[in-house]
């Protein structure tokens, strides 16, 4: 056996058997394992941790407007205020969306959007206190640290106070996004007008504090080194063992399409695939680990099952973000093709809820 080959095994018997592996250790499986090695280790922590059933959920993207003040290099997805393409979705009109719901079997509405230049605060107040009202059974998971430190600054208002507001008018949990790479110099690039990697996570462990649920994101396959990406999960884990308040953790592969950094191009199966595999090594507190087809592509998401991935994410009914960067992936999936994946993969498909908790209909 290759001295590599040894130190690989070690790294693994070290994990498999509850030790945490370093950002060394990491970095050195990274380079040195080949993709079937990574993704067997990865899928041996995950059957042991999840068994072999798979979380989906039946979900709707509300993306109220996509005008923002920021102009971050990789997003396609926003506009300037009376830009070609730029729209705003009053309460009413976000209503009138979602009003079959229910028959569509909807368990959470996901809601994210730009940092709109004139809505006040109590825009986003009410939006939630009106779904909660109309929809009642419907979990809210909504806005990413990056809004609600905007929400603070328009509403003058300090990040907690935000936070048990928007919690007050129903706000159940936080998705992930804005995390995108903390490490400054990466950072200070893609999105300059961006909070900073340590406001993140502050925002965040305020949300924990105050008992909300967050997921967390990391956005990768631009200009960042894999180094850059182990520094990021390294601050997650951090996180994780002071709050453990973070649900989930998902890698989003960069699309370039219609942004200004289109030259790097799109991620590599096999990068999405080692990608994924790393996180499951290395996020030893993180019980879940999703795929997120929109980005990744049914088909590598599916393969992910085998790499770690206990989570496809859901329907994602009129997913926008992605898409307006070039996604090839359908704009939702029924509750079927989603089941069919996984079954497919030779995994038991399971409904679940934003918490992760089985829904049996
Ligand atoms: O923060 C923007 C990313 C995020 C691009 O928590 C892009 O369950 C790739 O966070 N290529 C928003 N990614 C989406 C998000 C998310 C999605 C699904 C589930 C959850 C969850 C969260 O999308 C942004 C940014 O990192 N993004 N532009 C792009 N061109
Ligand atoms: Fe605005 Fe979010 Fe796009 Fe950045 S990623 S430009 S904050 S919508």
């Amino acid at each position: 056996m290759s001295t590599i080959t040894a130190e690989i095994n070690r790294i693994a018997n070290q994990r498999l058997h509850g030790g945490r592996i370093s950002l060394a250790e990491a970095l050195f499986l990274y380079q040195e394992a080949d993709l079937f090695t990574l993704g067997e280790i990865a899928n041996e922590i995950n059957l042991a941790a999840n068994g072999t059933t798979v979380f989906y959920n039946i979900n709707h993207h509300i993306n109220p407007t996509n005008i923002c003040v920021n102009q971050c290099r990789f997003c396609a997805y926003s506009k300037l205020e009376g830009e070609e393409g730029a729209y705003e979705q009053s309460i009413a009109d976000i209503l009138e969306e979602v009003k079959d719901a229910e028959t569509q079997g909807i368990t959470e509405f996901h809601i994210v959007g730009g940092l709109h230049p004139h809505r006040p605060f109590s825009f986003y107040l009410e939006l939630l206190q009106t779904l909660r009202e109309v929809h009642p059974q419907i979990i809210l998971k909504a806005f990413t640290a990056v809004e609600i430190e905007y929400f603070s600054r328009i509403g003058g208002l300090p990040v907690r106070e935000v936070l048990s507001q928007l919690k007050n008018a129903g706000l159940q949990a936080m998705p992930g996004g804005g995390a995108e790479i903390f490490a400054p110099g990466i950072r200070n690039q893609i999105c300059p007008e961006k909070i900073s990697g340590d406001k993140w996570l502050e925002i965040i462990s305020i949300a924990h504090e105050l008992d909300i649920p967050t997921n967390a994101t990391m956005l990768y396959g631009h200009i960042e080194s894999i180094a850059d990406r182990l520094d990021h999960m390294e601050q997650l884990r951090q996180l994780q063992d002071r709050t453990g308040g973070f649900q989930v953790f998902i890698p989003l592969a960069f699309h370039a399409t219609n942004t200004d950094i289109r030259k790097m191009g799109e991620t590599s199966g096999v990068d999405d695939l080692k990608t994924l595999a790393l996180a499951r090594l290395f996020l030893d507190n993180f019980q879940h680990l999703k795929a997120y087809w929109v980005m990744l592509g049914e088909k590598i998401a599916q393969v992910g099952l085998n790499f770690g991935v206990n989570d496809l994410d859901g329907t994602v009914i009129k997913e926008r973000i992605t898409h307006a960067a070039g996604a090839k992936s359908a704009k939702g999936h029924s509750e079927s093709y989603i089941r069919n994946l996984i079954v497919r993969a030779n995994r038991q498909p399971q409904e679940r809820d934003t918490f992760y908790q089985q829904v049996n209909r």
